[in-house]
């Protein structure tokens, strides 16, 4: 499943892919579907693991093993039984492989927590010195990292000078599609105002109808769109700092 994509190297022959219920291949789902048993370690099935509870797996047919009980189909249950023991006394009795983990990929799943991958590039990198690390964020967690909602990428500049202070040499791929994709399909709507006409309309949404509720209205300004004391403010601000330094 999802959180543990990464666990398994996925060039290995006997990889089929990280099932993820109704999004997956007809050929992953047909294969886990049919499956006699299946065996999780540590689930945790919510809205996002289990595509909107849509699974269609057989209770009857799970071993589900957490930290400390095992639940065999729908009973019985084995409290106190922890998790690494199992583990360890199942894999005495699997037939060895030369299976390897070439790459270690790491990501977050079960709390779904955007901007999670910000703090943890820097973390990664920093007990991992003597490997290089890859990391792929989109636009919108990159933002909202540190939980900062609005177009300001303070937080995130912050982590991103901390891995420069300690010398990291992490590759970050930041994927730039425009915005909250995830969130567009989920649940698209208009939030934002674009022109005056918007602003008025929602001003009287937000003093009538939702005259109880915290309203968030984003104003979208074209960057340049200024007044002109800022515009010369900013010129002779520009031309101070690139004079060379005072040497007095
Ligand atoms: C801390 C946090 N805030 C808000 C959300 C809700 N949320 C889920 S996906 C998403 C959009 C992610 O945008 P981006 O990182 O650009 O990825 P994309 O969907 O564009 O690939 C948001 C806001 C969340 N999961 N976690
Ligand atoms: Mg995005």
């Amino acid at each position: 499943m999802p959180s543990a994509k990464g666990l398994v190297a996925e060039h290995h022959p006997q990889y089929i892919e990280t099932y993820w219920g109704v999004v997956n291949t007809t050929f992953c789902a047909e294969i886990v579907k049919s499956a006699d048993a299946y065996l999780f370690a540590g689930p945790i099935f919510n809205d996002c693991s289990s595509v909107g509870y849509s699974l269609l797996l057989k209770k009857a047919k799970s071993i589900i093993v957490q930290p400390d009980r095992v639940v065999i189909g729908n009973g019985p249950a084995f409290g106190c039984v922890l998790m690494k023991d199992f583990l360890s006394a199942l894999a005495k009795r699997l037939k060895h492989n030369n299976t390897a983990l070439y790459i270690r990929y790491e990501f977050q799943m079960q709390y779904g927590s955007i901007g999670w991958s910000v703090g943890a590039t820097l973390g990664y990198a920093q007990a991992a010195q003597n490997k290089r690390l890859i990391s792929c964020i989109s636009d919108g967690s990159f933002r909202i990292n540190g939980l900062n909602y609005c177009n300001d990428h303070r937080v995130t500049a912050q982590d991103m000078s901390t891995m420069l202070r300690c010398g990291q040499n992490t590759i970050i791929f930041l994927i730039n599609n425009g915005g909250y994709s995830a969130e567009i399909q989920i649940h698209d709507g208009s939030y934002n105002v674009r022109c005056e006409e918007e602003l008025i309309e929602a001003i009287g949404t937000a003093t009538s109808e939702k005259k109880d509720c915290l309203c968030f209205v984003e104003v979208i300004l074209h960057k340049h769109n200024t007044s002109k004391e800022l515009l010369e403010f900013g010129r002779r601000i520009a031309a101070a700092n690139s004079q060379p330094p005072n040497p007095h």
